[in-house]
């Protein structure tokens, strides 16, 4: 069966020093490189979350503070507004640099317009297709195993997307940390995922 691996956000901005820091982010490297090693996988993506300055997810854009809920017009958006992060070009927005990158096939950069935000790797939160889909079943994968960051929000809309998409999703919890933005949503992402026939596993093997 033929198998993908998909690196979601191995940015700066995600690890600890980053500016939207994802607690324990830099200890999924180690697998995670141990993974791109493998000759497992028929392709392996990586996605990069990729704004421009003035990006509705911003709460700088909103006069607000980071992490407080967006009561206006969500069309596009998530329900929380975020610290200024992954700014194009920018040393925050490059993958990390003890990520061995050089086996990445292909990189889907989202979130590129500015009103509206992209948690999945597959689609715009508005729902305009970013491609991922049609190229791995181009290449007739089946499955994918999904590692990266943030665990409850990136990496969870990827997973859904992944299943509605008709791949079997598999989640490798060693190599995927949460924000937990608010408290157990790590832990609900994961129910959440399961319900929806996501592999759960602790790691690869
Ligand atoms: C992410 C919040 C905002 C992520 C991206 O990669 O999980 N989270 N933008
Ligand atoms: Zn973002």
């Amino acid at each position: 069966m033929s198998v993908a691996l998909i690196c979601v956000d191995l940015q700066n901005d995600f690890y600890e020093d980053g500016a939207l820091p994802v607690p324990g982010a830099s200890k999924i490297n180690p697998p995670i490189n141990k993974l791109l090693k493998k000759d497992d996988f028929k392709t392996i993506v990586a996605s990069q979350d990729w704004h421009p300055k003035k990006h509705a997810s911003f709460a700088s854009n909103h006069n607000k503070e980071p992490f407080t809920p967006y009561k206006g017009d969500l069309e596009g958006l998530g329900e929380l507004l975020w610290p200024d992060h992954c700014i194009q070009g920018t040393e925050g927005a490059d993958f990390h640099q003890d990520i061995d990158t050089d086996n990445f096939d292909l990189i889907i950069r989202k979130g590129q317009d500015p009103e509206v935000d992209s948690y999945s790797a597959f689609r715009d939160n508005d729902g305009t297709d970013l491609g991922l889909a049609a190229y791995l079943k181009g290449l007739d994968i089946k499955k994918i195993v999904l590692v990266g960051l943030a665990l409850d929000v990136c990496v969870f809309y990827t997973a859904l997307d992944g299943i509605k998409a008709g791949f079997n999703v598999e989640l490798i919890l060693e190599a995927s940390k949460g924000v937990n933005a608010e408290e157990n949503d790590v832990e609900n992402a994961i129910a959440k995922m399961k319900e929806e026939a996501v592999k759960v596993k602790e790691r690869y093997i």
